[in-house]
């Protein structure tokens, strides 16, 4: 065959052929799933270029999350069994397949155990564990180093919220933080998270597949729980094939990576062998207005008091210290958004080599190895916070010192690109 027709008969066939996925039985046409999620190593995340993802802004896998964790080893099932196991748990015996599918609540032990035994008689289960911010950082320890900023919650946390009370009520109201066991076939059908967070989930063990959809093709996604992601039935849903062939990807999430997705994305899951995850939720630049009005929402209107009592172990209600520390807690984030605005202008204008206008008028070049006296330096943040200092640049006085600008360092406690110092031109 001559080499044009050849390439034009090895382009149709790509077409027809369906895409086959590997330990699921799952063959999906070609056309279906149009949308990459890209996958970047920790090391890519911190890299100028990736402010799109060090924001939020885009869904992405972390391929290298774990990497050097002990989690890989030692976050297990039996560990959350020790260390959780009288903690309550929500088991859906039969995965969420749709909204009708409720938990029942029980000790986060026979949750986990159903789910193995459940394994082998073929049902797909899932137990989550719902964590404090208590349990959280039990958790946390397991998986430095290396915690992208990003998912950080405690800059926070600690800062406006004074009692551990007050913090694990918010994580145990609003979910924001879980363990997901599943068994072989477990997962949770097409939906979206309703406080707006952003949302991550470290796959500890086993495989899981994810169907993820951009919210701008949400008209045709139906109600959550209508139709199953991984074998739609396009008869009865047929708006969804625009969702399938412009709106959505298909990704599998392998042990030791991390899918990142911002708030309203869509997403449906599931697991390929029994999985373990860890999933936290996240406030940032995009979202921080949205999930202060969900959660101002469910303080201002908790449900109402039935005369039955709430079943025991269900989450509480938002505390009245967490409702009262709210506003605090927003104003801390529209802060830190604005001053990390303020701070990629400047590691733009670094990495392009150009001058900056302060705020005074004058105009200041990047000094990359902070070499100019220390009195002679511009405030990183256009003088309003930080100063820099002799062996690169801090983030105002009482933040942790970054030694390489533009390097990675801690600022806040998380770890977190450097600022870059400025000096007068
Ligand atoms: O892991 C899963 O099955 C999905 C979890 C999820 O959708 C969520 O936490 O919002």
């Amino acid at each position: 065959m001559a080499p044009a027709l050849a390439a034009i008969a090895a382009l149709l066939s790509a077409i027809a052929a369906p895409t086959h996925v590997a330990g699921l039985e799952l063959e999906f046409p070609s056309d279906w799933f149009p949308v990459r999620i890209p996958r970047v190593t920790r090391e890519d995340l911190a890299l100028p270029g990736h402010e799109e993802l060090q924001r939020g802004g885009a869904p992405f896998i972390l391929t290298n999350a774990l990497q050097s964790s002990e989690a890989l080893t030692d976050l297990t099932a039996d560990w959350v069994k020790r260390k959780f196991g009288s903690r309550h748990a929500d088991l859906y015996e039969h995965g969420i397949r749709d909204t009708n599918d409720k938990p029942v609540i029980t000790s986060a032990s026979d949750a986990l155990e159903f789910v193995e035994n459940s394994g082998l008689a073929g049902n797909g289960s899932y137990a989550m564990v719902r964590l404090g911010a208590t349990q959280t950082a039990a958790v946390r320890a397991l998986m430095s180093p290396g915690y992208p900023a990003l998912f950080d919650s405690d800059w926070w946390l600690q800062s406006c919220l004074h009692s551990t009370a007050a913090r694990d009520n918010v994580f145990l109201a609003v979910a924001w933080s879980i363990l997901i066991v599943g068994s072989d076939s477990a997962g949770f059908h097409l939906h979206w998270d309703s406080i707006n967070t952003g949302t991550f989930q470290f796959q500890v063990a086993g495989t899981k597949h994810w169907v993820v959809c951009d919210p701008r093709g949400e008209e045709s996604f139906y109600d959550p729980g209508d139709i199953d992601a991984f074998a739609p039935d396009l008869k009865a849903y047929p708006a969804f094939r625009e969702a399938l062939t412009k709106h959505c990807a298909h990704v599998a999430v392998a042990p030791g990576e991390a899918l990142f997705y911002p708030s309203n994305w869509w997403h449906a899951t599931k697991s390929d062998g029994a999985t373990l995850g860890f999933v936290g939720r996240t406030v940032t630049r995009w979202n921080h207005k949205d999930v202060h009005q969900a959660l101002r929402k469910r303080c201002d209107n908790p449900a109402p008091r039935t005369s039955k009592p709430p079943p025991k172990g269900a989450p509480p209600a938002l505390s009245k210290e967490f409702c009262s520390a709210l506003d605090t807690c927003a104003e801390l984030w529209a802060d830190r958004f604005s001053v990390l605005e303020e701070r990629s202008l400047e590691r733009q204008a670094a990495s392009a080599g150009t001058t900056r206008r302060m705020l005074d008028g004058t105009v200041s070049h990047p000094d990359p190895e902070c070499r100019t006296a220390p009195q002679d330096r511009r405030d990183c943040s256009a003088g309003t916070h930080g100063e820099c200092i002799a062996s690169g640049c801090c983030w105002g006085p009482t933040r942790a010192r970054c030694s390489t600008p533009g390097g990675s360092g801690s600022l806040d406690g998380a770890s977190d690109l450097c600022p870059w110092c400025f000096a007068p031109a």
